[in-house]
């Protein structure tokens, strides 16, 4: 082979060898470089990258050590559509994903590979999902020619020649071959976002544990440790030995007395899980408080005890920056404040970052996600609305104490929440597990910037996990009844909704931090020390049951955001029946009859149920 190999260390495991040669052969890069996790390894590749014009350098006064970045515009989210489980057997991707034959599908993605990293160098980046030797951690290689990759890797992971020692030579680890598919011929100039236009393919092989992905440089699609392995991937793993791998934030609530409870909560993507896991109680929640685990992937084990143990295997945030200031989120604006890539928000004109939604009025002079100057009078948004940062996790002021504790922290509740604009209300409690695994299967969400296509439609994203379950959904709910069977104590399940809107659009829930109150309760509840009466679908506090201490949310407003309305319902439970009939062959039997319990309860009740049914 002709091309240069750059190693610090010593690799000791023959398979990882063997892999590394195969595809320096197929994908024909100029260099190869073992990448070590360095500091310095970290400053240099973005020293290069502000040289090619892909980053560039923020103001060092207000932005320390932060770069910011454009990406290609036909490269700004997940493609779902060109994602693809690829398993053996059709019936195991199911009905919800993209399913092409192991083969064929090598076969097409063999051409396309060939000579893709010519020009480039191809980067070998060992990486865990969670802290390095945890028993719940994993361990995967990412091969890659992108540098901001390598970079963002660094933060999102934990990387380096300590992963290669985990590793020994036989340990087990997944393949990520990623590439952005733009290879250079001599003397050609690389763009400043190298992506193949027209050609993408983000593909799962679970039966062989990797991946590869074709195409993108952006976010999932590119920093394969995220949605790919810790999701995709290890929902097979977790089917098979018996853990979960959730699209979910996990934090911690303290009460002043000092009793602390973790809660996991599943919302869809760019639907509050980065706001609510580092969420500030309001000031009159004196002495309560709310610490960060993580904020979009839970890994989640049984512990010898029959309790459910979780981790969060990312070490930074790779979140929504559009809508993110001081009043929604201080934590995370606290989190960006240094050592942060950003990518696809605007430029100010001293350098530094902004986004619709940091300021109310935006500054002067702004650069558009595209590099131009913005003009505000067009209407388009200066930050794309998928727009990003990539920060590491222990810059969160809120980060908990226990965050990479090898164990885990303790969850005792769930939280499943979509966007809703309707039907759905504030909170309520599933009654039992197999009903809260059955409200989290039917959960309904509108889809949002996170993925590439139409925004704002009401699409079933069971768990949140529809664009992130390596296998057939039907099989995953099996898994999560029979799950909880096997535990004394399964967690308590709830449901919220933050966006449900009046007459006039707006939203009637300020939201972010007034959550808290919606929180106590939830916590409360699980501890034995709240109230809640029985309504249509489950059950909900009265107004009386929710602390407004310093909130002006008058009892009315309360019912209106609480309400069950059954023709609203009805077609509600219509939704839930489409699904059903997607995955017939797997669905657990039991759906049926909570259905029906639903629907007779719903009928039961006043076509309008509220929390005061005297009123009637
Ligand atoms: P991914 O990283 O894509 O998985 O998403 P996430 O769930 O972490 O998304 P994030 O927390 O960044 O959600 C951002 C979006 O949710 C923004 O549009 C926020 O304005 C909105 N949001 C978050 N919390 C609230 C809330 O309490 N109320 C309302 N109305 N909007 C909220
Ligand atoms: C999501 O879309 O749910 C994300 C962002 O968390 S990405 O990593 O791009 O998938
Ligand atoms: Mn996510």
């Amino acid at each position: 082979m002709t091309t240069l190999e750059d190693k610090t260390y010593a690799v000791a495991h023959p398979e990882l060898v063997n892999w590394i040669n195969e595809v320096a052969a197929l994908c024909t890069p100029d260099h190869i470089r073992w990448c070590d996790g360095s500091k310095e390894e970290y400053d240099e590749l973005c020293e290069a990258l502000v040289t090619k014009g892909t980053f560039i350098k923020l103001n060092p006064k207000k932005r320390p050590n932060s770069y910011a970045c454009f990406s290609d515009p036909s490269d700004v989210a997940r493609v779902e559509d060109r994602t693809y489980i690829c398993c053996k057997r059709k019936e195991d991707a199911g009905p919800t994903n993209n399913w092409v034959e192991p083969k064929q599908m090598t076969q097409t993605l063999h051409p396309l590979l060939s000579g893709c990293m010519k020009g480039r160098t191809m980067y070998v980046i060992p990486f865990s999902m969670g802290p390095v030797g945890s028993d719940i951690s994993q361990i995967g290689i990412e091969i890659t020619d992108s540098e901001y990759v390598v970079v963002n890797m660094h933060i999102m992971t934990r990387v380096g020649k300590r992963v290669i020692d985990a590793l020994g030579a036989d340990g087990e680890f997944v393949k990520c071959l990623h590439t952005v598919g733009a290879p250079l011929q001599p003397g050609q100039q690389d763009a400043k976002w190298p992506t193949n236009a027209t050609t993408k393919y983000i593909v799962h092989f679970p039966e062989d544990r990797s991946i590869i992905s074709y195409g993108s440089g952006y976010g999932g699609n590119a920093l394969l440790g995220k949605k790919c392995f810790a999701l995709r991937i290890a929902s097979v793993m977790a089917k098979e030995e018996n853990w979960l791998a959730e699209h979910m934030l996990l934090l911690g609530v303290e009460s002043p007395d000092g009793q602390k409870n973790y809660v996991a909560a599943a919302f869809p993507s760019a639907c509050g899980k980065t706001n609510f896991a580092m969420l500030i109680p309001p000031q009159s929640f004196n002495g309560w408080k709310v610490t960060t685990v993580g904020d979009d992937i839970a890994w989640i084990k049984p512990g010898k005890d029959g309790k459910m143990y979780a981790i969060n295997p990312e070490a930074g945030y790779f979140g929504v920056a559009p809508g993110t200031n001081q009043k929604t989120n201080p934590n995370a604006m606290a989190t960006i404040a240094k050592n942060t890539i950003f990518t696809n928000v605007a430029i100010t004109e001293d350098n530094d970052i902004w986004w619709e939604g940091m300021t109310k009025e935006p500054p002067k002079n702004l650069t558009d996600w595209r590099g131009q100057k913005w003009d505000a009078s067009l209407g388009k948004p200066a930050a794309h609305p998928n727009a990003r940062f990539t920060a590491p996790a222990y810059q969160c002021p809120s980060i908990d104490s226990d965050w990479e504790n090898p164990e885990g922290v303790l969850v005792s509740a769930f939280i499943f929440g979509g966007r809703r604009s309707t039907t759905i209300p504030l909170v309520y409690q599933s009654s039992n597990w197999a009903y809260g695994v059955y409200l989290a299967s039917t959960m309904g969400s509108e889809t949002t910037a996170a993925a590439f296509g139409e925004v704002g439609k009401v699409r079933r994203d069971p768990f949140a996990m529809l664009p992130f379950c390596g296998y057939h959904m039907g099989d995953y709910f099996n898994h999560w009844l029979q799950f909880g069977r096997n535990l004394q104590a399964p967690p308590r399940v709830f449901g919220v909704n933050w966006f449900r809107k009046d007459a006039e659009g707006n939203f009637i829930w300020p939201g972010f931090s007034d959550n808290m109150r919606i929180l106590k309760w939830i916590v409360q509840k699980i501890r034995g020390e709240s109230n809640a009466v029985e309504s249509p679908i489950g059950w909900m506090p009265t107004y009386d049951d929710i602390d407004w201490t310093g909130m002006d949310f008058t009892p009315e407003q309360f019912e209106a955001i609480m309400d069950i309305d059954r023709e609203e319902w009805k077609a509600e439970l219509l939704q839930h029946a489409e699904l059903f009939e997607r995955m017939y062959d797997k669905l657990p039997k039991e759906f049926i009859f909570m259905r029906e319990l639903l629907l007779s309860s719903l009928w039961r009740s006043p076509a309008k149920w509220r929390l005061e049914p005297e009123r009637f």
